[in-house]
């Protein structure tokens, strides 16, 4: 039996199924077989009920400090509204400015732990310090209260679903600037005096510094390498380009993640379309730098 002759015998919402869940304008595989999730790529209702039945939690870091503890209303509200909703998310936010977080109401099943953390003169400090925090973070608290974890920018607000299609071992999400742009235009660190040195015409993608999640285990390894990496940088007064955003793209090209999410994950600016885009579930916010940086 040829295989049109199969499909006319299916039941014919079974055929709709099946067209639903295919695009063919953008991939969603990579050439290590990992899927790359677009909308249309997945059934909410199906992947729902299959993870309802492993009563997971997913820990959720955010850094706030300095003026960006004003990006944390938006965040917090917009993620209520869709970031795995339905599921026990523990959010655990770092920040010199305990006083400035707002009172946001959470839903059932919503933790906000709130921790301090010292302030910080140099910005790329601030950033590059984040995986030291979330190394320790794993080692020291989640491995008896978290399945998974999601490592997000503060700086951004949600806007439509963000589920459990997302959740796998190693979990990258591809920068929205650098999706349909060919290799040499990506942004690694090209110096090979730094840890996060990719040579031309190797890697894969690139990703975003500002959203990363996995397993407990798949993410502490990752803290910690990119950690030591820059580190070992820092002791050959070296900072690579894009900072912790230029090792984690050191690390996922020797690491491969088992899933990639789709710029859907986290956009550039709610008011920038693009063809293949059809749903923005994450985007950065635009931010006037001269107002909310230090100096
Ligand atoms: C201060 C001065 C300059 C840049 C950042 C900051 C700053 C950052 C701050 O005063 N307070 C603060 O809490 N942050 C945290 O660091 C906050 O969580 C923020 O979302 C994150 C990254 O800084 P951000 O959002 O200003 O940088 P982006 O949006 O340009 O980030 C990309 O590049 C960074 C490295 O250069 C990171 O990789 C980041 O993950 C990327 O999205
Ligand atoms: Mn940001």
């Amino acid at each position: 039996m040829d295989g049109d002759c199969c499909l006319t015998m299916l039941n014919p919402a079974v055929v709709v199924r099946l067209q639903r869940n295919i695009r063919t304008d953008v991939a969603s595989v990579t050439p290590w077989l990992a899927p790359i999730v677009w909308e249309g790529t997945f059934d909410s209702t199906l992947i729902d009920s299959i993870y309802k039945q492993q009563n997971i939690t997913i820990a959720t870091t955010v850094f706030a400090l300095g003026k960006y503890t004003r990006f944390l209303k938006d965040f917090l509200e917009s993620a209520e509204e869709h970031y795995f909703v339905g599921f026990r998310v523990h959010y655990h936010l770092f920040t010199d400015q305990a006083e400035e977080v707002p009172n946001v109401k959470l839903g059932q099943e919503r933790y906000l732990t709130v921790k301090k953390v010292p302030s910080m003169n140099r910005w790329q400090d601030i950033s590059m310090s984040r995986m030291e925090i979330l190394e320790k973070l794993i080692e020291n608290e989640l491995a008896s209260e978290a399945d998974y974890i999601f490592c997000l920018d503060v700086d951004t607000k949600f806007y439509g679903r963000w589920g459990v299609e997302s959740l796998g071992r190693l979990v990258g999400v591809i920068h929205p600037w650098f999706f349909n742009v060919p290799r040499f235009i990506f942004t690694y660190e090209r110096r090979p005096e730094s840890q996060a040195y990719i040579p031309a015409g190797e890697g894969d993608y690139y990703f975003t510094g500002a959203a990363f999640g996995g397993s407990l285990e798949d993410v502490h390894h990752l803290t910690k390498t990119c950690r030591e990496q820059m580190n070992i940088d820092i002791a050959n007064s070296i900072e690579a380009i894009w900072h912790e955003e230029s090792h984690l793209n050191k690390y996922f090209l020797y690491n491969k993640p088992s899933k990639l999410l789709s710029p859907e994950y986290l956009w550039r600016d709610i008011s920038m379309s693009s063809g293949q885009v059809k749903i923005i579930r994450l985007s950065h916010v635009a931010k006037n730098n001269a107002e909310v940086r230090p100096n």
